[in-house]
């Protein structure tokens, strides 16, 4: 049987993963290195769980550990609020740190009622070198006060103890990273590999408390990288629950294939459907050029949808404020919240555009979005602030459970493994049409341009064979998927 306490370091573990505090894929880093891991605790403070338990467990440590202290100081800014918590249940006073201090008035940088000689303990969300809590205590102790213990939620195990004892601190972790990924992989959230390529960087990539590498000779290779990784350990990092779906197609059929079913007539894109069901994962719409939509269209093409185990993407390019696209989402002639699997959507109008569009929805889990960072099209006014917003907005969003991909060209666009990318713009042999569409191979796209899925259009619909062409394209950006994952192990 487990101790209770056990089970709420397990609970909190899973719980922390769930809320994508701890994210694994590549990660880059201060230091200059990507880290397989990141941890980001600033989203705690929305779940009034999570802090609790926090809150208990590091009240247990202070008793277990006999720590005395008279005043609590949280490093700012994140371990703010825990450090209130803290100093609330036990009915202790708080110190508050400034990060600058004042330019006007006291030029405190203290604040706080003290005396010299009094304790006070520091907590903190996540230690790599223990910087942040190092500058916290040098400021503290300035000031006449005595401090030599500090407990921290997570330690990444780079250092932080080491350096904090040579500054006479004695630092302990709620977690430390070995811990939470034991518990992880226990709860299965996490498979070895995961926990083999942490473990190769914490220790490849210790760090001196001025934040250089203690050995930056060795040189560390992310294995979590995106395009390395197979779809299935990216699937379990995957946040959004139609990412996970997406992804277990890919990998029951074998296929990477989109088809762009770009044509005006209900009953072409049904016959395309039923011949590429077999072969593709996405059956990719435009119903705005279909002259003769109807609901009785929806309901074939949703039938050849289970028949053949394909997602419908409607290609909808959503890019208004949040109450228009909501309204463009679930009303009109075409109901697309009723029947797409999947939209894509511009990121121009920011956060708002995905919370109109989950807005109301009856099963937001099984709806996704593939938001567009670049475009296939010559002198199209996309730039790398634009595509980095993109990005932040697909990863670090209250929505990014609600996001399975992203529509873009190069593999550098984006680095979470749990994201999907999906690339248009293919045909056998390079080139481009009239209007601005240009081309790559099957290969170039998978190989060289970090797709995962590939979108064929006219490469299909237009050939005479239109099977023959399904089955070739799909063989090939499989090919050169598995090629990828295997040249790089
Ligand atoms: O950047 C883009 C984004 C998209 S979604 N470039 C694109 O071409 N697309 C879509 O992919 C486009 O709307 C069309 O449906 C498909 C490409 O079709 P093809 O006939 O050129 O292969």
């Amino acid at each position: 049987m487990l101790s209770e306490r056990e089970d709420n370091f397990r609970g909190l573990a899973v719980k922390l993963f769930e809320i994508g505090a701890i994210k694994f894929g590549d990660f880059k880093m201060k230091v200059g290195v990507n880290s397989p891991v990141y941890l980001d605790l600033r989203v705690i403070v929305s779940f009034p769980d999570v802090m609790t338990t926090v809150v208990n467990l590091i009240d247990d440590i202070i008793k277990e550990h006999n720590i005395q202290y008279k005043h609590v100081c949280g490093v700012p800014y994140m371990a703010l609020p825990v450090a209130t918590l803290v100093a609330m249940k036990n009915k202790q006073p708080m110190l508050v740190r400034r990060k600058e201090p004042k330019s006007y008035g006291t030029k405190k940088i203290i604040e706080g009622k003290f005396n010299a000689g009094e304790k006070c303990l520091v907590i903190e969300d996540v230690t790599s070198s223990g910087s942040s809590i190092l500058e916290t205590t040098r400021d503290l102790r300035a000031e006449g006060l005595v401090v030599s213990d500090a407990i921290v939620m997570v330690e990444r195990e780079q250092g932080a103890i080491l350096n904090s004892k040579k500054n006479g601190m004695n630092l302990i972790p709620i977690f430390t990273l070995s811990h939470l990924l034991k518990l992880l992989q226990e709860a299965e959230k996490i498979d070895e590999k995961i926990v083999e390529s942490v473990k190769k960087f914490i220790n490849s990539c210790q760090i001196h408390d001025d934040g250089t590498l203690v050995d930056p000779s060795r040189n560390f290779v992310n294995e979590l990288s995106r395009t390395t990784m197979s779809f299935e350990a990216r699937s379990e990092l995957a946040q959004a629950p139609l990412a996970k779906k997406l992804f277990n197609i890919m990998i029951i059929k074998q296929s990477n294939l989109c088809v762009a079913a770009d044509l005006s007539k209900a009953d072409h894109i049904l016959n395309i459907a039923d011949i590429c069901g077999p072969y593709i994962c996405i059956l990719k719409t435009h119903c705005d050029i279909i002259e003769d939509f109807s609901e009785n269209f929806i309901q074939s093409l949703q039938m050849l949808s289970k028949k053949h185990n394909f997602l419908i993407m409607e290609d909808r390019k959503f890019a208004d404020i949040g109450n228009t696209v909501y309204l463009q989402y679930t009303q009109g002639l075409y109901k697309i919240s009723k029947w797409a699997d999947i939209v894509t959507v511009h990121a121009l109008p920011g956060q708002s555009i995905l919370q109109g569009l989950k807005t109301n929805l009856d099963q937001p889990e099984k709806r996704g979005v593939f938001l567009l960072a670049e475009m296939s099209s010559q002198g199209n006014l996309i730039n790398e602030k634009y595509k980095e917003a993109t990005i932040k907005l697909a990863t670090d969003s209250n929505d990014s459970d609600f996001v399975a991909g992203i529509v873009c060209q190069t593999s550098d666009c984006f680095s979470f493994p749990g994201l999907i990318q999906l690339t248009p713009g293919v045909r056998i042999e390079n080139s481009h049409d009239d209007l601005g569409q240009q081309y790559q191979s099957p290969e170039d796209v998978v190989k060289i341009k970090g797709a995962d899925i590939g979108v064929v259009g006219r490469g299909i619909y237009e050939a005479k064979c239109i099977d023959k062409a399904c089955i070739l394209y799909r063989d090939r950006l499989w090919a050169a998927y598995c090629d990828r994952i295997e040249s790089n192990h």
